[in-house]
């Protein structure tokens, strides 16, 4: 059976495409499906895609990725970032890796964005490669879990 990856999205994210376009780019949340999707055929894995504005849903979801048992996890917590240490403590129940990411470089913005809770947990962080971010942690994760690409 294929491996399961999960790709969660936080608050806000399913406003992606409709303002600020300069740090942001054009594309919204539905392209950054599609563009995972694609990614995650070339190594045969499967995707759970998902996005909330609800802190506790995410929870919810992170601990789901536990029970099924999923091969990794990627997260942008976009706002909770900075905020969640309920994020943190159910991403530190998973004992398969966990990819951080975000569309911009939190690091040259201001200095609230840039402590993140969820880089405690993170086997790797990946920021400010725009929405391709999403497709470098895919096959990030797909070499760490020993996913092959297709020929
Ligand atoms: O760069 C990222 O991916 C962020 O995680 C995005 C968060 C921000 O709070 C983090 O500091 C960095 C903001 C998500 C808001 O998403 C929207 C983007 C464009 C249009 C509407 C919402």
């Amino acid at each position: 059976m294929a491996q399961t990856l999960y790709v969660l999205n936080g608050p806000n994210l399913n406003l992606l495409g409709t303002r600020e376009p300069e740090k942001y780019g054009r594309a919204t949340l539905a392209d950054v499906e599609k563009l995972c999707r694609a990614t995650a055929d070339r190594f045969g894995v499967d995707i759970v895609f998902r996005q909330s504005n609800i802190e506790g849903e995410l929870v919810t979801w992170i601990q789901e990725a536990h029970a099924k048992k999923a091969a990794g996890l990627i997260l942008n917590p976009a706002g909770y970032t900075t905020t969640s240490i309920a994020i943190l403590d159910a991403l530190l129940i998973l004992q398969v890796p966990v990819i951080e990411i975000h569309i911009t470089n939190i690091h040259q913005r201001e200095s609230f964005r840039q402590h993140s809770y969820v880089s405690k947990a993170a086997k790797a962080v990946i920021c400010g490669f725009g929405i391709e971010g999403y497709a470098l942690a895919i096959s990030g994760l797909a070499a760490l879990i020993g996913a092959k690409a297709k020929s």
